[in-house]
């Protein structure tokens, strides 16, 4: 980028950016990422997905084709919560996962405070793990509505959604909920109504390297942080997991989101997002 900004000649460096790049990359020597499998929507639940929890396929609002995954959270009175969820089966443990996908934020998009309005509500945006739910070393992210006065779990709700990623800080704990988090994830003025190109990177913990975890939103790094949950000897890789889930929060209409094109990767995706782009 330093290059970019020395540069006269801007437009046309800017044009060459991805090319050098993936030089760049090359020169770097590293490992390329694989394609594992991905879901179009177009032929039904593929057998990739082994529970629909208030999923469906739908030709509703697809992002490419005729088809997407509708996710319907049902409306309840506030103190309830809501619920929809894809799990999948990736048939094979993987040590370093990428996973893309088209996520639709409805327009009727709130995401609401527990207790009468204070109090954080935790929604689940996605899990890994290997084997079982109970695995030490399950990993994911959450989403949390926030308060105008930042960190407090009191305030006034904004009703947009914070994300953070989740995991055992002590093999003996439950998991903890976002540890390290960034605000604005899913914004009422900004990303309601539209589709939004989620990324997600997670790099299982060794006995000798933390775990990496990391976010894109849109072709734009979110979120990216290490942490240490390697309580189980050895590296597992994640086999399976969800989209979504558990809604804390509860709406009180009835919200849809959709997710169209999902990509499941074996390593990091970086060299697809430039050689593809986000759309
Ligand atoms: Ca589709």
């Amino acid at each position: 980028m330093q290059i970019i900004q020395r540069s006269n000649n801007r437009h046309k460096l800017i044009q060459f950016c991805p090319l050098f790049l993936y030089l760049f990359l090359g020169i770097m020597n590293l490992p390329a990422q694989t394609l594992i499998i991905s879901d179009d929507f177009e032929s039904g639940q593929t057998s990739l997905w082994s529970d629909f929890a208030s999923v469906r396929i739908s030709d509703e609002l697809p992002k490419g084709g005729v088809y997407s995954a509708r996710f319907r959270f049902n409306g309840v009175p506030e103190g309830e919560d809501s619920w929809a969820e894809a799990r999948f089966d990736l048939g094979g443990y993987y040590e370093e996962l990428s996973i893309k996908f088209d996520l639709y934020i409805p327009e009727n998009y709130v995401h609401r405070a527990n207790n009468a309005g204070q109090g954080w509500a935790n929604n689940k945006f996605f899990r890994l793990w290997t084997d079982t739910y109970s695995d030490l070393e399950k990993v994911g992210a959450t989403m949390y509505n926030q308060f105008d006065n930042g960190n407090s779990t009191t305030g006034n709700n904004t009703y947009a959604s914070s994300i953070g990623n989740d995991y055992r800080t002590q093999a003996s704990n439950g998991m903890s909920s976002s540890v390290t988090t960034a605000a604005n994830f899913i914004t009422l003025e900004g990303d309601r109504g539209k589709w939004m190109s989620v990324v997600i990177y997670i790099k299982a913990s060794t006995d000798s390297s933390p775990a990496e975890f990391s976010l894109y939103k849109n072709g734009q790094l979110f979120l990216a942080t290490t942490f240490n949950n390697n309580w189980v000897p050895g590296t597992q890789g994640y086999r399976k997991g969800y989209l979504l889930g558990w809604a804390n929060s509860g709406f009180t209409e009835e919200t849809i989101l959709y997710i169209d094109n999902v990509e499941f990767y074996d390593g990091f995706i970086i060299g697809a997002i430039f050689s593809n782009g986000f759309e």
